[in-house]
């Protein structure tokens, strides 16, 4: 086929263009994933076309307009009507380049809409407004996508609520998240590293918040990370459980704030206020409920039953099932010592390592 002839041309081709590329003029991003050079050189291809065509065109009307100037001693003539050679030659000619882009266009298309059959597969779901990754060995992350490098990873991707887009560009690689759907997306990145991850559809207020990273890793630090992300919130002491919230804080981030200041939801710093005075908060059906650890508890398990007056009953429902039990109770303790946790509305810095110090095994096992 057309398209596996350019396959064997094109990696010569990128590997040409490499060091003349208008991509990196232009300011697109590194590239770290194997289909990256290939949108690329595509990109490089049109827009060296466009230029050669700019200046072709404009160096030509340049010089008629000077050339052909009018002066005093021109006399006027009919214009030019017709000329068949020359509007073949302008027909012809673009017509072959744009079926060119089309099959290169093409062939990426497939080779990008074709994940590979020993894919790594990560469930990835999008909500208003954050993403969570799930991992086959259980391990849940917000917003932080790990992936090993030189192996292919496919993204399972499903909306909670409205359309959401995957955009890693150092990997040239893009994918709505529609509701009520399954899409898909792969990659293979060739590098270790850090890169972005946006929401590339706009989702509402906090849409511009929604934003990831994707951490690259070498394929046995990979496990290694991925076998702690399992499992680290399990060895965090409970003694320090509060702190575990700094870490799942940012699940909650795009809508809670933790120095009073509003989002779409009430500051954690306001619940925490309450729950210290013991006071009550009005809920959306005129009853009052006195804000403790209970209270809290059942906003997370089940947001949708006490929805606090004044404020839309937008909590995404699912969310406590998504943390699992020990999580939410995390992120009650989180709340109800917020003086600890975020003391002056500053999320307290602390790393799973440090978490689970105390509560590792005993030492000599
Ligand atoms: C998409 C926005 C959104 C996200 C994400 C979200 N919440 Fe909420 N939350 C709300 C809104 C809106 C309310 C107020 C309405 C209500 O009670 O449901 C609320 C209320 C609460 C309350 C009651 C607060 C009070 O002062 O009465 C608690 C507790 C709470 N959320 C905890 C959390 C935790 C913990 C997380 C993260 C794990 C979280 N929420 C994530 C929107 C969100
Ligand atoms: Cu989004």
């Amino acid at each position: 086929m057309i398209a596996s002839g350019l396959n064997s041309m094109l990696p010569a081709l990128a590997a040409m263009t490499a060091t003349i590329r208008p991509g990196s003029i232009f300011g697109m991003p590194e590239q770290a994933s194997t289909i990256a050079p290939h949108v690329d050189l595509l990109y490089d291809i049109i827009t060296w076309i466009s230029v050669f065509f700019f200046v072709l065109i404009v160096g030509v009307m340049g010089y008629f307009v000077i050339r052909y100037r009018r002066t005093s001693h021109v006399a006027y003539t009919d214009g030019p009507t017709h000329n068949t050679p020359l509007e073949v030659t302008w027909t012809v000619i673009p017509l072959i380049l744009v079926i060119a882009i089309f099959f290169i266009g093409l062939q990426g298309y497939v080779h990008m809409t074709t994940p590979p059959e020993n894919s790594y597969e990560i469930q990835v779901t999008g909500q208003r407004w954050f993403w969570t990754f799930n991992y086959p060995n259980g391990a849940s992350e917000t917003n932080v996508l790990h992936v090993p490098v030189g192996r292919p990873v496919k993204l399972v991707m499903r909306s909670d609520d409205v359309i959401h887009s995957v955009f890693i560009p150092a990997f040239r690689v893009k994918q709505d998240v529609v509701p009520g759907r399954r899409t898909q997306l792969w990659f293979e990145a060739t590098r270790t590293g850090d890169f972005d991850l946006f929401c590339t559809e706009y989702c509402g207020t906090q849409h511009s918040q929604m934003v990831g990273r994707v951490l690259v890793y070498e394929p046995d630090e990979f496990e290694v990370v991925i076998e702690e992300a399992a499992r680290w919130i399990d060895k965090v002491l409970d003694a320090k459980l509060h702190l575990a919230g700094t870490l799942l804080f940012n699940q909650c981030a795009s809508c809670h704030t933790l120095d009073g200041s509003k989002l779409i939801a009430p500051s954690f710093k306001e619940t925490y206020d309450l729950f210290v005075n013991g006071d009550t908060r009005t809920l959306a059906d005129g009853t009052t409920v006195t804000v403790n650890e209970q209270y809290i508890r059942n906003s997370i398990l089940d947001p949708l039953k006490e929805v606090v007056d004044t404020y839309p009953s937008s909590m995404p429902p699912g969310i406590g099932t998504q943390l699992g039990d020990r999580k939410v109770e995390a992120m009650v303790r989180f709340i109800m010592r917020l003086d600890e946790t975020a003391p002056g509305g500053q999320l307290k810095e602390v790393t799973r390592a440090e978490l689970a110090e105390l509560g590792a095994e005993p030492e000599g096992e």
